[in-house]
């Protein structure tokens, strides 16, 4: 059993992706552990994507990230990281495989609809960033 983060991000929100995003992960047979509607501020944004802080791409990410509410779930499931990614598809929607949600709803590398925990470690920092232990049943 292992826990990952995901997130509907605001292009998946704003086109009305939020249930097809979750029936995916439930038919794979992943269980949504925890569920919530949020509007990142940009500082919140800059902080969830630290990592990426010296990326060209920063600035306009976090102004993405922030122009819109998102949907942040945990997932719960065998190897719940690596499927998650593998349902999500590749960064770049042009890399992704047909049938990844990427793939099917994105047009582009920055606005790709979904967003997973790459590993265990920032799994667990990105589940405590969106909640509480009293929030994941
Ligand atoms: P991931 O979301 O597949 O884990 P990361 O490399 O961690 O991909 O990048 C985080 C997010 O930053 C991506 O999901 C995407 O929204 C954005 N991003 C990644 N690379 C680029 C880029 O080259 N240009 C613009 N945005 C990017
Ligand atoms: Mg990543």
């Amino acid at each position: 059993m292992e826990r990952t983060l995901s997130i509907v991000k605001p292009d998946g929100v704003r086109k009305g992706l939020v249930g097809e995003v979750i029936r995916r992960f439930e038919n794979a047979g992943l269980r949504v552990a925890a569920l919530k509607r949020v509007a990142l501020r940009k500082r919140e944004a800059e902080a969830f994507y630290a990592v990426h802080a010296e990326k060209g791409f920063f600035q306009s990410l976090t102004d993405f990230m922030s122009s819109g509410p998102v949907v942040a779930m945990v997932l719960e499931g065998e190897n719940a990281i690596k499927r998650t990614r593998e349902i999500m598809g590749a960064t770049n929607p042009k890399d992704a495989v047909p049938g990844t949600i990427r793939a099917d709803f994105a047009e582009e590398v920055e606005q790709n609809i979904v967003h997973g925990s790459d590993s265990p470690d920032n799994a667990a920092v990105e589940i405590a960033f969106f909640f509480s232990q009293r929030e994941i049943q």
